[in-house]
């Protein structure tokens, strides 16, 4: 029985996905590398170091740890510029009211992101109070797809693994559910998230009934 729903944040709640592939498009065309949208699909979810270690590889280039850091500290600037420009009402249709419903049929309601902003996109869209629990990208040592995050994030609401289910955007997150044996929603499109136990467009779009056929499957 589903007892823990375990939200992702960029691109799940929010399109801060779009904040981080601008902010990387910029510092790859500083550094004369191509990328694209399509590229961008394996970064998200990921470490900010992994997302520049591929993005470096998509150039061929190899940098000494210290550029590395430079250039991941740079990019994050730019992400934070653009990111508190972001007004509360950018958080995707139906989420709040989702997270409601969710939580008034007594099931505890987790945020798992990877991003070590998370606090503060939480902070500039008011919905801190509408999570049991929180985890973000400075409680981890392992980014997605470990299964870490999601297990800390069942372990903080008390609720066994098997027991929870996981909403994510990212092919990384998808397979960090499946690592940790939770249940999983994909929020996007099939071709990316097809591992996950059900592919939804958008997370608005996610009904209580579908909990119930999810309770079913094993
Ligand atoms: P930061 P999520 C992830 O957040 C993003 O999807 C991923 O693209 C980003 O690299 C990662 O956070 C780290 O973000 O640089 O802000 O620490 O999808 O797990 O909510
Ligand atoms: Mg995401």
């Amino acid at each position: 029985m589903i007892q823990a729903a375990i939200f992702d944040l960029d691109g799940v709640i929010v399109d801060t996905a779009h904040y981080h592939f601008i902010a990387w498009k910029r510092l790859a065309k500083e550094l004369g590398i191509d990328f694209t949208e399509k590229e961008n699909e394996q970064l998200k979810g990921v470490s900010r170091m992994r997302s520049l270690e591929i993005i470096l590889d998509l150039g061929n280039l190899r940098l000494s740890h210290e550029e590395m850091e430079r250039l991941a500290t740079k990019k994050n600037k730019w992400f934070v510029e653009y990111i508190n420009a972001m007004k509360p009402d950018e958080i995707f249709p139906g989420v709040k009211g989702l997270i409601q419903e969710i939580r008034s049929n007594g099931i505890k309601v987790a945020l798992a992101s990877s991003s070590k902003n998370a606090d503060t996109v939480l902070n500039l869209l008011g919905i801190k109070d509408y999570f049991d629990a929180i985890v973000d990208g400075t409680m981890i040592k392992h980014s997605k797809p470990d299964p870490e995050i999601f297990l800390l994030a069942a372990k903080k609401v008390n609720i066994p693994p098997a027991d929870c289910l996981v909403f994510e955007d990212a092919e990384a997150g998808v397979e960090a559910a499946i690592a940790a044996r939770m249940k999983c929603v994909g929020v996007g499109s099939t071709d990316q998230l097809g591992k996950a136990d059900l592919v939804i467009e958008k997370t608005g779009d996610f009904k209580m009934e579908q909990l119930q056929i999810l309770n079913l499957k094993s």
